[in-house]
C-alpha cells in the first residue's frame, strides 16, 4: 500500500478539497480570494488528510497500552508546516498540479505562510526535529510547550544596528491547530501553605487557566502521527462585571490581562538565563498543565497510578521544566498518598534530563525567596529532596545554596538519566559541571548526540540534491540515512561530479534570486558561498570571522593582482535584545560589509552580506546553497551545534574547531574533508591560566593587530574612534573565548580552503564526501538512542 492510498488522495480529490474549503472555511469565492485565503484552504486541505493516521495512531496506542514519551519543551522552533506536510505525505506534486488547476503557484502561497517561531535556536529546533523523528518511528509521544502568542522577535538593522519588533504570526488564524476548550487544567501560584492532620494543603493566591491546542505532527509517509500538545494561558474569569459596572473599563478586563501574560511570549534569551519572576511562571505554567494532563491520561486508561514509570517517560528539555520532579511529588504526595520516598522514586523512574550547554551564565537558577514566594509547597519539596540526596549519597552537593534554588542539580538529582549532546560535551558535563553528581550517581550521565529530520534538512529545502541522491542510490535513505554511504562508490565518478556540483549551482541560483528580490543585493554565485548562522554570542566568534574578513581585504588590496579565490561571506542570526557585545558584533559585521562591499579594488573577490531576520525559512534557502560552513566556536563551549549537521549534509564542507558535534562530524565525513583550526577543549583550558594571553597573541600577529588599528582608527565607523571599543577592549585586556590566540591558525586555514576550492575536482569530492558521511546524524537515530537508553519505548509495528 501507497501513503497515497492510505491517506486516499489523488490531486482531483486535493483539488476539490482545497475548493471546498475555501468555500466554506474561508467563504470566499475563488474569483475574490488572496495569496492568504488560499493559502488557508490549502493547509485545511492537507490538514484533513492527516487526522486519520493521527486517530489510527492514537488508537493503536490505547489499544497495545504502549508507552508514551512526553517530551516537555519551552521552545519548538518548528517553521512552516505546509511543505513539511506535503513532503512527509508525498504529495507536494499533487498540490502544485491542484494549486495550478485552480489557477495559483503552489510555491507562492507556500512562502505566504510565517514560522511558527516559539523558539529561539538549535535547543528549540532540536525539539521540532525530535518530535519529526518520533512520528517518523512511530513512537507514541506527545511534545508539550507553550502556545506563544509572540515568537521570536523580528530582526532589523537600522544603520547597521539590530532593532526589534514583536513577531505576530497567531494575529491570524493558526490552521493547523485544534483548540481543546474542555482540557483545561487550573494552574496555581503564590498562597501559603497549611497543614491539616498531617496533609499538606495549597492556598494559592492566584490562579490561572491552560488550556490546550493540538497540531498533529506526520511522520514520513504517513506512517504515524503525534500530537504537539501547547498551553495558552486563559483567565478563570473572562471579565471582572463588578469593575465594568462601577465604570472602570481597564480594569475590568484586568483578569484577562494578567492571565494571557503568561503565555504572552517567548523569552528571547539564548543560553542565558533571566531571573524573572513571569519566566519561573512560564515554566511553572506548561510543566505543570503537562504533568496534570499525562496523570489524567494514565488514569483515564485505567492503570494503576503505581504503575506510572511502565506508561510514561518524561524528558526534560534543558532545566526549564525541571519544576516537573516536585510538581510529580507534590501531586502524588498531596493527592494520591505516596510517602516522599515512594513518590521521589516514582518520578526518578519517569524522568529524564537533557543538559545543552556548560555555560554558566546559562545554568538556570532563582533567587530563594522569589521561588519560595511563587511556589511556596515545591520550595519545601525541594529541601525534602535534597535532605534525602544528601541523606542517600553523603554528597556535600545542595540544590539551594547561596540564596539560590539551583535548577540544574534539581533536575539531575530528579532523573534516571542525563545526558549531554554530543560526546565531547558529554564528557565535559561530567568533567566539569557535574563533576560531583557524577561520583555520588555513577553512570547516570550518557551521551545522545543531536541529529537533524532529513526530511526538512534534505529532501524538503534541497530538491536538487534530493533528485541527485535518488538517482544514483535510489528512494529509502528518507528515514534510513545511512544509506547516504552508498554514494561514496561514486565521488570520483565524473558525470556523478557534475551533476553534484550543478545541484549546488541551482542551490546557489535560487539563493541569489531571493537576495536580489528581498534587499537588492546581487551575488557572484561563480564565490564561494562562506555562511555563518547562529545566535550571535561571543563563544560561537562571529566576531573571529569578521576580523578575518578585514585581514584578507587587506591582503587582496596590498595585492590586488593576486590569485584570489572570490568569495561571498554571508552572515545570519539574531542577538539577544539585552546583550550589548553581541549587538557591537552585528554592527561591526555590516559596517565592514558596507565598506568592503564598495571597494572598487577588492569588489570582484569579496563581498559580505547579512540579510535580516535569520529564521528556519531562511536557513532551507542558504543551507543547501553553501559552500563552506563556519562552525568557529572556542573549543568546550558549543554543547553540540546542530546547522553544523546541515551545512554538511547539504554538501557544504566544515572548517571549525574541535568542539561539540564538530568532532564527531569530522570522524564521520573523514579528517581530510574538514578543515580543523584552533585550539583544543584541554588547550584552551591551559591558556587561560596564561596570564595576559590576549596582548600578547595581538603583538605577535601583524595581521590582527593591523585589524584591531583600523577599527580602532575608525575605518569602519566614519572616523569615530569609540564605536567598537568595547569589542576592542574585550579582546586585549580578557578575550575569554580565545579570539585573538586562534587568529592566525584560522586565517592560515581560511588560505587553505581558497587553494582547495580553485581544485574543482577535489572540492566536489569533499563536497559530496560530506553528504555520504553524515548519515549518521539523522534525528531518527538520536531518538532511537533515547527511546532504547532513556526512555524504554518502543516503535509501534
Ligand atoms: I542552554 N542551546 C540553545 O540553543 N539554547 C539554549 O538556551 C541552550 C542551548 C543549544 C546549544 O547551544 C547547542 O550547542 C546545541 O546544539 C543545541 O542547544 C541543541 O542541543
Amino acid at each position: 500500500m501507497t501513503v497515497h492510498d492510505k491517506i486516499a488522495l489523488t490531486a482531483d480529490d486535493l483539488q476539490g478539497d482545497i475548493s471546498r474549503h475555501l468555500k466554506l472555511s474561508i467563504g470566499k469565492d475563488a474569483s475574490h480570494a488572496s495569496l492568504h485565503d488560499w493559502r488557508m484552504a490549502l493547509s485545511l486541505a492537507l490538514r484533513d488528510r492527516v487526522v486519520e493516521p493521527w486517530f489510527a495512531s492514537t488508537r493503536k496506542t490505547y489499544d497495545g497500552k504502549h508507552k508514551r514519551v512526553y517530551y516537555l519543551s519551552m521552545e519548538f522552533l518548528i517553521g512552516r508546516l505546509i511543505e513539511d506536510v506535503t513532503i512527509n505525505l508525498q504529495v507536494e506534486d499533487m498540490a502544485v498540479e491542484a494549486m495550478k488547476a485552480l489557477g495559483q503557484d503552489y510555491y507562492e502561497v507556500v512562502k505566504e505562510e510565517p514560522d511558527a517561531a516559539l523558539g529561539n535556536g538549535g535547543l528549540g529546533r532540536l525539539a521540532a526535529c525530535f518530535m519529526d523523528s518520533l512520528a517518523t518511528l512511530a513512537i507514541p509521544a506527545y511534545g508539550y510547550g507553550i502556545r506563544y502568542e509572540h515568537g521570536l522577535f523580528e530582526q532589523h538593522f537600522e544603520n547597521g544596528q539590530q532593532t526589534e519588533t514583536a513577531e505576530g504570526w497567531l494575529a491570524q488564524s493558526h490552521v493547523w491547530e485544534f483548540e481543546r476548550p474542555e482540557v483545561a487544567y487550573k494552574i496555581h501560584f503564590g498562597g501559603y501553605v497549611s497543614e491539616e492532620n498531617g496533609k499538606a494543603n495549597w492556598n494559592p493566591s492566584e490562579t490561572v487557566l491552560a488550556s490546550a491546542y493540538d497540531t498533529p505532527v506526520v511522520g514520513w509517509q504517513a506512517k504515524w502521527a503525534n500530537t504537539l500538545r501547547l498551553w495558552a494561558a486563559k483567565p478563570i474569569k473572562l471579565f471582572d462585571l463588578e469593575s465594568f459596572n462601577r465604570g472602570d473599563y481597564v480594569g475590568a478586563n484586568a483578569p484577562e490581562r494578567l492571565a494571557r501574560t503568561i503565555s504572552r511570549v517567548l523569552y528571547p534569551d539564548d543560553t542565558t538565563t533571566e531571573g524573572k519572576e513571569l519566566r519561573l511562571k512560564q515554566e511553572y505554567f506548561f510543566t505543570s498543565a503537562s504533568i496534570k494532563d499525562l496523570l489524567r491520561r494514565h488514569d483515564y486508561e485505567g492503570y494503576d497510578i503505581r504503575d506510572l514509570h511502565d506508561h510514561v517517560a518524561i524528558q526534560l528539555n534543558d532545566t526549564h521544566p525541571a519544576i516537573a520532579g516536585p510538581e510529580l511529588i507534590r501531586l502524588l504526595v498531596d493527592k494520591h498518598d505516596f510517602s516522599f520516598d515512594e513518590a521521589i522514586d516514582m518520578a526518578r523512574k519517569c524522568l529524564g534530563y537533557t543538559n545543552h550547554t556548560l555555560l554558566p551564565e546559562a545554568l538556570e537558577k532563582w533567587p530563594a525567596d522569589l521561588f519560595a514566594r511563587i511556589l511556596p509547597r515545591h520550595y519545601r519539596i525541594i529541601e525534602i529532596i535534597q535532605d534525602r540526596h544528601i541523606a542517600a549519597t553523603g554528597s556535600d552537593i545542595r540544590i539551594i545554596e547561596h540564596g539560590n534554588v539551583k535548577m540544574g542539580e534539581l533536575a539531575f538529582i530528579m532523573a534516571h538519566s542525563v545526558n549531554g549532546v554530543s560526546a565531547l560535551h558529554s564528557d565535559l558535563v561530567k568533567e566539569t559541571v557535574f563533576h560531583d553528581l557524577n561520583a555520588a550517581y555513577p553512570n547516570r550521565i550518557l551521551n545522545q548526540t543531536n541529529g537533524i529530520t532529513p526530511r526538512r534538512w534534505l529532501y524538503s529545502c534541497n530538491p536538487a540534491l534530493r533528485g541527485l541522491i535518488t538517482d544514483t542510490i535510489g528512494t529509502g535513505w528518507e528515514s534510513d540515512l545511512e544509506r547516504l554511504t552508498d554514494l561514496n562508490a561514486h565521488l570520483d565518478d565524473a558525470s556523478f561530479q557534475e551533476a553534484y556540483r550543478a545541484a549546488k549551482s541551482t542551490n546557489k541560483d535560487r539563493l541569489a534570486a531571493w537576495l536580489q528580490e528581498r534587499s537588492d543585493v546581487t551575488l557572484d554565485t561563480s564565490a564561494m558561498f562562506d555562511i555563518q548562522i547562529k545566535r550571535i554570542h561571543e563563544y560561537k566568534r562571529q566576531h573571529l570571522n569578521i576580523l578575518e574578513t578585514i585581514a584578507l581585504w587587506n591582503d587582496i588590496r596590498d595585492n590586488p593582482n593576486g590569485n584570489w579565490t572570490p568569495r561571498v561571506k554571508i552572515f545570519g542570526g539574531k542577538a539577544a535584545p539585552g546583550y550589548a557585545l553581541a549587538k557591537s558584533i552585528i554592527r561591526l559585521i555590516n559596517d565592514v560589509a558596507a565598506t568592503i562591499n564598495n571597494d572598487p579594488i577588492t569588489r570582484e573577490f569579496l563581498q559580505v552580506v547579512y540579510p535580516e531576520n535569520y529564521n528556519v525559512s531562511m536557513a532551507e534557502i542558504l543551507i543547501p546553497a553553501s559552500d563552506l560552513s563556519e562552525q568557529i566556536s572556542t573549543a568546550g563551549k558549543e554543547a553540540s551545534g546542530t546547522g553544523n549537521m546541515k551545512l554538511s549534509l547539504n554538501g557544504s564542507p566544515t572548517i571549525g574547531t574541535l568542539d561539540g558535534a564538530n568532532v564527531e562530524i569530522r570522524e564521520h565525513v573523514g579528517a581530510e574533508n574538514f578543515f580543523l583550526f584552533g585550539l583544543t577543549a584541554a588547550e584552551a583550558t591551559e591558556k587561560r591560566k596564561d596570564h595576559g594571553y590576549s596582548r600578547r597573541a595581538i603583538e605577535s600577529s601583524p595581521k590582527l593587530s593591523r585589524v584591531l588599528g583600523q577599527i580602532a582608527g575608525g575605518v569602519f565607523s566614519n572616523g569615530d574612534h569609540h564605536r567598537y571599543s568595547d569589542i576592542l577592549h574585550n579582546l586585549y585586556e580578557h578575550d575569554y573565548f580565545l579570539v585573538s590566540c586562534d587568529f592566525d591558525n584560522y586565517f592560515a586555514k581560511q588560505r587553505e580552503v581558497d587553494a582547495v576550492y580553485q581544485d574543482v575536482t577535489r572540492w566536489t569530492r569533499m563536497a559530496a564526501a560530506n553528504t555520504a558521511g553524515m548519515g549518521w546524524f539523522s534525528s531518527d537515530r538520536t531518538i532511537r538512542g533515547y527511546a532504547d537508553d532513556i526512555w524504554g519505548a518502543k516503535s509501534v509495528e
